[in-house]
């Protein structure tokens, strides 16, 4: 079904995010690190492309996915950050951890970001094996990089708010 209803106002910045003058925090698990560093990589990669200066971006190491959302929380509430990436690797095991750590990760995360109002994006892995989670974390610019398109979808999401935000204070 088609209709020619139209909304008066559409928001979608996610062409050209401007990342100038934001301040970010990026949460990064150590566990898997020779994943995690890649995510890294790309994200700040992606940050300075986006105008995001590098005084303006703080890299938190935590030990593992399941810190993270505390980590991000602490960011949001006393940090002075615009925004926080998480970044991480869960790869299934052979046991039952992946899941409470991979869905408490997920969820703490989620409730960082709305308690808190403050973006709070999830760029970490969850993956059956290793070779999924390289494949996600490609080192070439043109390659697929959960960290660069977290960076991304941080620097969207502030600005985003930011609109939102202002019409309220306007009507
Ligand atoms: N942490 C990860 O980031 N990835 C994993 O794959 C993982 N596994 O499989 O156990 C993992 N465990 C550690 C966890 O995040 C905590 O650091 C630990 O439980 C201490 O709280």
């Amino acid at each position: 079904m088609s209709t020619n209803f139209r909304a008066a106002t559409t928001i979608d910045d996610g062409d050209a995010p401007d990342g100038s003058g934001l301040r970010i925090a990026v949460v990064c698990g150590r566990f898997n690190d020779a994943i995690t560093v890649r995510l890294l990589d790309g994200a700040l990669e992606e940050l300075g492309r986006l105008g995001v200066g590098e005084a303006d971006v703080t890299v938190a190491w935590v030990p593992g996915a399941f810190e993270v959302p505390l980590a991000a929380k602490a960011f949001c509430t006393d940090g002075g950050v615009d925004a926080v990436v998480t970044l991480g690797a869960v790869i299934r095991g052979e046991t039952s951890h992946y899941d409470f750590v991979a869905g408490q990760c997920a969820q703490g995360v989620q409730q960082v970001g709305l308690e808190t109002g403050r973006p709070v994006v999830f760029g970490v892995l969850t993956t059956e094996n290793v070779e999924q989670a390289l494949a996600r974390s490609e080192p070439d610019a043109d390659g697929h990089n959960v960290g660069r398109e977290c960076a991304r979808t941080a620097v969207e999401m502030v600005a985003l708010l930011r609109r939102l935000g202002a019409s309220r204070r306007d009507s």
